[in-house]
């Protein structure tokens, strides 16, 4: 169990990294922080949406840098994690997403199968029902042994970062 008493200074470095995330009218601005409660420096990486090249996520660009560090492909970024690995996304991890690309939710789910991984997810709402329906992605989490938890207290502010140049 990760310790909960950094929970909401990593939240809210998410929250920073979300208003990195350029405006843009057909996805959210989210942030994202990997933790290791166990190693020293406990941050491993940072991401927001439209980071990295391409139709990017704030939880892919965060896994990605994991992978590009480690020299492994995308998709092995779980071997460069920590057993104990956190993340801290303002908004839950995504489960279907417009454009077809892979969903957050698979590429956490992918980072677990060396037996280590994202064991927890802290997310700071629940994704808007705008672009895709009801998001299953915390169901789809749980119901793989991930730990998801709703840190509540920063819901205002994530929605207002992450639907910037939305139109009303
Ligand atoms: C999460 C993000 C992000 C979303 N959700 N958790 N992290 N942008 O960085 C979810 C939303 C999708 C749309 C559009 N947003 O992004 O449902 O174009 O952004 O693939 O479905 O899909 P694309
Ligand atoms: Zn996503």
């Amino acid at each position: 169990m990760p310790d909960s008493s950094g929970s909401e200074d990593y939240m809210r470095l998410a929250l920073e990294q979300a208003k990195k995330a350029p405006p843009k009218p057909t996805n959210f601005c989210v942030g994202a922080v990997l933790v290791s409660p166990s190693s020293t420096p406990q941050i491993l990486a940072l991401g927001h949406t439209m980071e990295l090249s391409g139709n990017t996520h704030a939880e892919q660009c965060a896994l990605q840098k994991i992978a590009e560090a480690a020299g492994l492909p995308e998709d092995e970024a779980g071997k460069a994690l920590p057993n104990d690995t956190v993340i801290y996304t303002t908004m839950e991890p995504c489960n279907m997403r417009l454009s077809g690309n892979a969903p957050c939710v698979d590429r956490i789910l992918l980072t677990r199968q060396w037996g280590g991984g994202i064991q927890t997810v802290y997310l700071g709402v629940k994704e808007p029902e705008k672009f895709v329906g009801e998001n299953q992605g915390r169901k789809k989490l749980e119901d793989a042994g991930v730990q998801v938890i709703h840190l509540s207290g920063f819901e205002d502010e994530i929605l207002q970062v992450a639907t910037a140049g939305h139109e009303e």
